[in-house]
């Protein structure tokens, strides 16, 4: 993000572009709140009437996959309007004429029927952002990330930050906000296949040495190519490229689509290791299971996606033969090698992040445990953090200017036809989490809501079909058929079916196409075609249901067991007992 969080109150309007905040950042969603309570304008552009259209000064109920005719057209309608700020345009970014020729094709009246924007309203909400003081604040999330043209699409944003001058001052610009805790850290600290720490990329000859020189070894040792990505596993095993995988912290076979399909796949590996701290369905089908603890039991450092630093600390130790993640890659490598011996996560930090990461180096643990925080870039000790980035105009191309991009609009991959006439949109629900291992394992939440898991209809496909609130029925794609419950939800459009990922029943990635863009490889999660059906037998629906449901359950609990070995038995019961004693003694 350009902006922190916290600066999100203070800015002049917000522009929720495929971003659903209440549900999945309800601490960001808060900070929206009060941005409106403070007198800013907020415009949400999505598909469903999420809950902070509710509070949007336009609402702009959008068409499913249209993102570049839609940014393409608001682009236009602030051209068009005069509301472009020539002077920074002029003084700060390039591309300008290119740019404009792509715009010029994609009037709001040329793009109304792939947008389903009335071109009024689209002038409206140009004006909006473009005029906003003291700044805009343009948010996306997966509705960007997870469409074709997804990378496209965030150079768009940027180049309608940049005409209008809606960055490059504070509170201003641009809010990814990032999916996880910490996905942003997981980047930050190299965990991407072309960057080490601090995205010093593993193909530049002088960051090569410099890693090479910190870790005392030859520079020949550091590969020179890019890594593969996660989403590419599956094709790489059947093409033979990949025989081993170790898997830490990521459930593929729930959360990557065409998930029946990555199974054979994974089936396929010669050796295949998952780190994790539930049985999950991946960690299943390995061969070895690293126990790892979870974020109760070690401690760290968090990045949030306003770059922000942030230290946390244990609250209980860890139990049985569970060990903390960098304990855990630390030994792997002394085992294939290459010693690596830490006492803490301090030192990991100090040798590994502030040393080799100039923007980090004045992020230490004594200033994250003083304010809590540190945000980067923070390049010295006494150096407080930048909520802000690109101050001034001054950007990070070499030229100091910001190079704008624009392209022609292509659609998404797999549309709806006779047979599957519906848009499967796959999203998120404020209840639980992700691959679900951790809140489909607490009694509570799953009392909220349970397996199969919904499939949010508009009351008119229900209509159409004779299907009814809570009804079971089947969803299916060309690549998969399963069970889910109907939600009729007004909130939604017609033709579309919205469904979360988190169900492993309900697994809407048995039906979601796997096809990646060509930069980042990121799956179109957010569109591929389908058709649901009702069930005439609901008694016999819901018992197949339990039953698929009891039968996932025992399958899992058997695993865990079998990997459970009589020494983890012992140091459980073991810690178990010291907790005990802690606690009495607390
Ligand atoms: N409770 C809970 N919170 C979570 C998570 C969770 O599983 N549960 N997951 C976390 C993770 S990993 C992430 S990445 C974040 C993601 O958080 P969000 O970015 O909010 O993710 P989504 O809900 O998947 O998608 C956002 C919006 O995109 C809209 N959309 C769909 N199609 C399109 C389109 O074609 N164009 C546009 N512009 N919008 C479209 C959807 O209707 C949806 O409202 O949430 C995080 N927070
Ligand atoms: N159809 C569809 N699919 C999607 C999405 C979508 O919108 N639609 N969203 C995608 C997105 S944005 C994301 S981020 C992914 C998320 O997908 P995943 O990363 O697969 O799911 P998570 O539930 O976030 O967590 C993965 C695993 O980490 C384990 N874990 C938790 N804490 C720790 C720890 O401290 N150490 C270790 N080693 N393991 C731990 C959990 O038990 C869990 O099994 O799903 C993607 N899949
Ligand atoms: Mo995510």
């Amino acid at each position: 993000m350009s902006c922190g969080t916290p600066g999100m109150e203070d800015a002049g309007c917000l522009f929720l572009f495929g971003y659903n905040p209440n549900t999945s950042h309800p601490l960001v969603a808060r900070r929206i709140v009060r941005a409106k309570e403070k007198g800013a304008k907020i415009i949400v552009a999505d598909p469903r009437f999420i809950e902070t259209a509710r509070i949007a000064d336009i609402y702009m109920p959008i068409k499913n996959g249209c993102n570049i005719a839609f940014l393409n057209s608001f682009a236009y309608a602030i051209i068009e309007q005069g509301l472009v700020d020539e002077e920074f345009v002029r003084e700060h970014t390039t591309g300008y004429e290119d740019f404009v020729k792509v715009v010029q094709k994609y009037s709001p009246e040329a793009t109304k029927d792939i947008t389903g924007i009335d071109p009024a309203m689209m002038r409206e909400a140009a004006r909006m952002y473009a005029t906003a003081e003291p700044s805009s604040i343009l948010c996306w999330g997966m509705g960007v990330c997870q469409s074709a043209q997804n990378v496209e699409a965030v150079h768009m944003c940027a180049a309608i930050a940049c005409i209008t001058h809606q960055i490059g001052k504070p509170n201003s610009g641009l809010a990814p906000v990032r999916g996880q805790n910490n996905v942003q850290g997981a980047c930050d600290m190299g965990a991407l296949p072309n960057f080490f720490p601090g995205y010093q990329s593993v193909t530049d000859p002088a960051i090569k040495q410099k890693f090479a020189d910190a870790w005392h070894i030859p520079v020949e040792q550091l590969s020179d190519h890019v890594g593969y990505k996660i989403t590419d596993i599956g094709h790489l095993v059947d093409e033979g490229k990949i025989h081993g995988f170790v898997c830490m912290g990521e459930d593929g076979l729930q959360t990557e689509p065409d998930a029946k399909k990555l199974k054979e796949q994974l089936m396929k590996l010669d050796f295949n290791v998952t780190i994790d701290i539930f049985m999950t369905q991946t960690a299943e089908i390995s061969d070895v299971i690293l126990p790892a603890t979870s974020w109760g039991e070690h401690e760290g450092v968090f990045s949030a996606c306003d770059r922000t630093f942030q230290y946390f600390s244990a609250a209980v130790p860890p139990k049985g033969e569970c060990r903390h993640d960098w304990d855990i890659i630390a030994d792997l490598s002394t085992r294939m090698g290459h010693p690596m011996h830490y006492e803490n996560t301090k030192q990991i930090w100090d040798e590994e992040c502030r040393a080799l990461w100039p923007a980090a180096y004045g992020a230490t643990y004594e200033k994250m445990e003083g304010l809590g925080y540190a945000q980067w870039p923070c390049p010295t000790l006494d150096h407080p953090g930048s909520p802000d980035l690109f101050l001034g105009g001054n950007f990070s191309m070499p030229d100091g200017k910001a190079k704008l991009m624009a392209c022609d609009y292509e659609g998404p991959t797999e549309v709806p036809d006779r047979e599957y006439p519906l848009v499967l949109c796959t999203v998120r629900e404020v209840g639980h989490y992700s691959c679900r291992s951790m809140t489909g394992n607490c009694r509570e939440l799953t009392d909220l809501a349970d397996e199969p898991g919904y499939a949010h209809i508009s009351p008119k496909e229900a209509e159409s079909r004779g299907i009814k609130h809570n009804d079971l029925i089947w969803a299916y794609s060309r690549r998969g058929k399963i069970i889910t419950r109907a939600f009729v939800d007004d909130r939604v459009n017609d033709g579309a079916v919205y469904m979360t990922y988190q169900w492993w029943i309900g697994k809407c990635n048995d039906l979601a196409l796997h096809h990646v863009d060509t930069r980042s490889h990121t799956p179109e999660d957010k569109y591929s075609a389908c058709q649901i059906e009702r069930i005439d037998d609901q008694v016999w629906a819901e018992q197949h249901c339990m039953e698929l449901y009891m039968e996932l359950k025992e399958r899992l609990a058997v695993a865990a067991d079998g990997q459970f070995s009589e020494l983890a038995d012992e140091q459980f019961a073991r810690s178990e007992q010291e907790s005990e004693s802690a606690a009495v003694l607390n």
